[in-house]
């Protein structure tokens, strides 16, 4: 794909353009929610449906012209119910954070009560942090991870649940490395006779490839993003049980969309049909193989990981027992210097702010589509060691920076 026509007509925004794409090429994308989706989904989402307003849900909707818009939106319900096994999905979220409202929405009155992970143990703004919406709209309580351990202590979420008595629990995480037992959560939901909502954003292609257990026939709603680790495209889906569909439906359009993004929705289709192939299955393996080989050199360096490990694509770095006087921030900015990409994040426990925090996350969607392994990996281990060692220093941000340059000439992304 190309920007002539962007350059002729637009030539800032093209630069612009031009720029990410050179960006992306250049850098290593380890923010752990953020992945490449192939040509084949770039296309899709740059197709003429950008234009067609398609509001209603497949075979009825409320303007006309919409046969192709239907026959996108079909193929994405079907191959996600595929995927995922759900009974009922609706591919019109524009965002996780959207599908997240939409179950809100289907179920809860203002006023209703949501217990979900605090913010800065790995939860996320959308399941009831204050200054989002769901914090806004509804009360909120939160449960948090054992600060020793860094997993989530489902004992004390059970209790919190009998004390709370909340409508909704929320399940699911941004920034959580080990594997959630979805089960455990239910059972606490079912205690009180609340609804449970696994928000599997970071998680969905794991999940759709089965290397982490599935919450569709446990929780109530299962919402996900569609740019993470399933690499198709930006958006959010929602997935539920035949007796919500309705519910949901109405939620998302008319109750908190209008038109749906349809050159999204057709990303979403041609990424599923992707994920539904073979090959889809090694590279969610290898995401997680490369994510284990990642955080244990970086252990062999000396830094901490948060729950001591990974299960899944990212590992959480708490910087202050090896590097006290080091912050988030400091490293993140060091490493872009590098052109390694990636955030500061808070940590369980944390003693700074969530703008500058204690810990970086790392994640290894990204990479494994350009083709990294294990190797690769460890030694992209050792370049973020050296620079988390010495932030500040010029020679070593240099060196790693020529060491990336390498690495990301040799593993190109688009042709
Ligand atoms: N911003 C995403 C993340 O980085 O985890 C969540 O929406």
């Amino acid at each position: 794909m190309t920007y002539d026509t962007v350059r002729e007509t637009d030539p800032a925004v093209a630069d612009a353009l031009e720029g990410e794409r050179a960006r992306q090429n250049d850098t290593l994308a380890m923010i752990a929610s953020e992945n490449h989706v192939s040509e084949a989904v770039l296309e899709a989402q740059s197709s003429e449906l950008t234009n067609k307003y398609a509001e209603g849900y497949p075979g009825s909707r409320y303007y006309g012209g919409c046969e192709f818009a239907d026959d996108v939106e079909q193929l994405a319900i079907d191959r996600a119910k595929a995927l995922w096994g759900a009974d009922h999905v609706n591919v019109q979220p524009h965002s996780g954070s959207q599908a997240n409202m939409g179950v809100y929405l289907a179920v809860l009155d203002p006023g209703d009560k949501i217990l979900s992970l605090d913010l800065t143990h790995g939860g996320h703004l959308s399941h009831g942090h204050p200054a989002n919406f769901a914090g806004q709209v509804y009360e909120v309580e939160q449960y948090e991870v054992d600060e020793e351990t860094g997993y989530i202590d489902y004992d004390a979420l059970k209790e919190k649940a009998e004390a709370f008595e909340p409508d909704i629990i929320v399940s699911g995480y941004s920034a959580y490395p080990r594997e959630v037992d979805f089960g455990r959560i239910q059972e606490a939901a079912d205690a009180v006779d609340a609804y449970h909502l696994a928000d599997i954003a970071h998680i969905t292609g794991l999940v759709a490839a089965g290397v982490h257990e599935s919450p569709v026939g446990v929780a109530d709603f299962v919402t996900g993003s569609t740019h993470k680790t399933i690499r198709a495209g930006r958006g959010g889906i929602i997935m539920c049980d035949e007796e919500y569909a309705d519910d949901v439906d109405s939620a998302v359009f008319p109750g908190s969309q209008g038109g749906p993004l349809m050159h999204n929705v057709a990303g979403k289709a041609v990424g599923f049909g992707e994920a539904l192939e073979p090959e889809f299955e090694a590279y969610a393996a290898q995401t997680v193989d490369n994510a284990k080989a990642l955080g244990e050199r970086l252990q062999e360096h000396g830094l901490e990981l948060v729950s001591d490990g990974t299960d899944n694509h990212l590992v959480l770095i708490d910087l202050r027992p090896s590097h006290p006087d080091t912050t988030g921030k400091d490293v993140e900015a060091a490493l872009e210097d590098a052109g390694i990409v990636l955030n500061a994040n808070t940590v369980p426990g944390e003693t700074r702010s969530a703008f500058n925090p204690s810990g970086i996350r790392a994640g290894t969607p990204a990479l494994t589509t350009r083709g990294f392994d294990e190797e690769t990996c460890r030694e992209v281990a050792d370049l973020i060691y050296e620079v988390v060692d010495a932030p500040e220093d010029e020679t070593v941000v240099a060196e790693v920076s020529e060491r990336v340059d390498e690495l990301t000439d040799e593993y190109p992304l688009y042709d």
